[in-house]
C-alpha cells in the first residue's frame, strides 16, 4: 500500500484535468524491454547507435531489423495494469490526456481516448525519399528495408529519431496540456530525451502537482513534488483507487 500526502489527496479531490508523461517504462510490465538499463540493449548497440537517420542510412537493413523485431514483441504485448489504470482515470477526471514517448499503441489499446504521440508510431512507415506512407501490415515478413513502389526509395518507420524534430503540432499541444493540468504522473521515463523531457517542468512551472512513478530515481525526481519508487503496474491501480476515492 502507497502512502500519499494531504497534498496530494487535496489535488486529486479538486483536479479536474490530468496528464500522464509516459515513458518506456510503463510497458515494461507488458515485456516490452526499455531503452536503457541492463536489459535495453539489443545485439549489443544502443538505442544512440540504431535510432538515428544516419545509423539507417550507413545500414537501412539492421536499423529495419530492429523495428521489426520489436514490432513483433509489441504486437504480441498486451497493455497491463498501469495502461489499464490509466486508461480508467478518464472516468473519474473530465479532462485526462496521455503525452507519451513511446510507440507501441499499448495505450490506445488500453482504452485511452486522449493520447500525444510524441516519438511516433510503430506501425506507420513512409518514404524517405517521396514520403508515401506504408502500413506496416504491408511488410509483415520483410527483414531487409521493403522498397517505396512509388520511387524506388527505402520505406523507414513513421518514429522520430535522435537529431530528428518531433512532430510540432503534437509537441505543441503537449505543451499547452501540460500547462493546463493540475495533475502531472511522470511514469516509467528516465527523462533524459529532450525535448520530451521538457514536459513535467512545463507541467510544474505552471503549477501542477507532479508526482513520479518509477522503478528508480530518475533526472527528474529531484523536482518532483512526489515519488513512488515501485513498479507501474502496481502503483498506477494505487493511485486510481485512492483518486476514486478522494475526487468530489
Ligand atoms: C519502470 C519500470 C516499471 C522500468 N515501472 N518504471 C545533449 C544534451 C541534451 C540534448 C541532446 C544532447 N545531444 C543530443 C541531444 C538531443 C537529443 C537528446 O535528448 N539526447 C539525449 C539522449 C542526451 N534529442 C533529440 O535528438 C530529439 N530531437 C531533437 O532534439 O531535434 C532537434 C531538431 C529541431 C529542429 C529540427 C531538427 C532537429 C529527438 C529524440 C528522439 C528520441 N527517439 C527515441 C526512439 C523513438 C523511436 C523508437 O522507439 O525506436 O525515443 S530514443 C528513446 O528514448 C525513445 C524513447 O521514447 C526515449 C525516451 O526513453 P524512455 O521512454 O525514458 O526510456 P528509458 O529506457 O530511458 O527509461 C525507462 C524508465 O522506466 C527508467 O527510468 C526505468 O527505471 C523505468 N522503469 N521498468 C516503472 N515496471
Ligand atoms: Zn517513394
Amino acid at each position: 500500500m502507497i502512502e500519499i500526502s494531504d497534498e496530494l489527496k487535496r489535488r486529486l479531490k479538486n483536479a479536474d484535468k490530468i496528464l500522464f508523461f509516459t515513458g518506456a517504462g510503463v510497458s515494461a510490465e507488458s515485456g516490452i524491454p526499455t531503452f536503457r538499463g541492463k536489459d535495453g540493449l539489443w545485439k549489443k548497440f544502443s538505442p544512440e547507435e540504431l535510432a538515428s537517420y544516419d545509423a539507417f542510412v550507413k545500414n537501412p537493413d539492421l536499423v529495419w531489423e530492429w523495428y521489426q523485431f520489436r514490432r513483433e514483441t509489441i504486437r504480441k504485448a498486451e497493455p497491463n495494469d498501469a495502461h489499464k489504470a490509466i486508461a480508467e482515470f478518464e472516468k473519474i477526471y473530465p479532462d485526462v490526456t496521455v503525452v507519451t514517448q513511446n510507440i507501441d499503441n499499448l495505450h490506445r489499446r488500453a482504452g485511452s481516448s486522449n493520447i500525444l504521440e510524441l516519438h511516433g508510431n510503430i506501425e506507420k512507415n513512409y518514404c524517405v525519399n517521396c514520403g508515401k506512407r506504408f502500413d506496416y501490415v504491408e511488410f509483415e515478413n520483410t527483414n531487409e528495408t521493403p522498397k517505396c513502389d512509388a520511387c524506388g526509395g527505402n520505406i523507414r518507420p513513421d518514429v522520430v529519431w535522435f537529431g530528428e524534430a518531433l512532430p510540432q503540432d503534437i509537441f505543441k499541444r503537449a505543451e499547452q496540456k501540460a500547462m493546463a493540468s493540475e495533475v502531472c504522473f511522470v511514469v516509467g521515463t528516465s527523462a533524459i530525451v529532450y525535448p520530451a523531457a521538457i514536459i513535467p517542468y512545463k507541467a510544474k512551472e505552471y503549477g501542477a502537482y507532479v508526482v513520479e512513478v518509477n522503478i528508480q530515481y530518475t533526472d527528474f525526481t529531484p523536482d518532483a513534488d512526489e515519488s513512488f519508487f515501485g513498479k507501474a503496474g502496481e502503483i498506477l491501480p494505487e493511485l486510481l483507487n485512492l483518486a476514486k476515492e478522494f475526487h468530489r
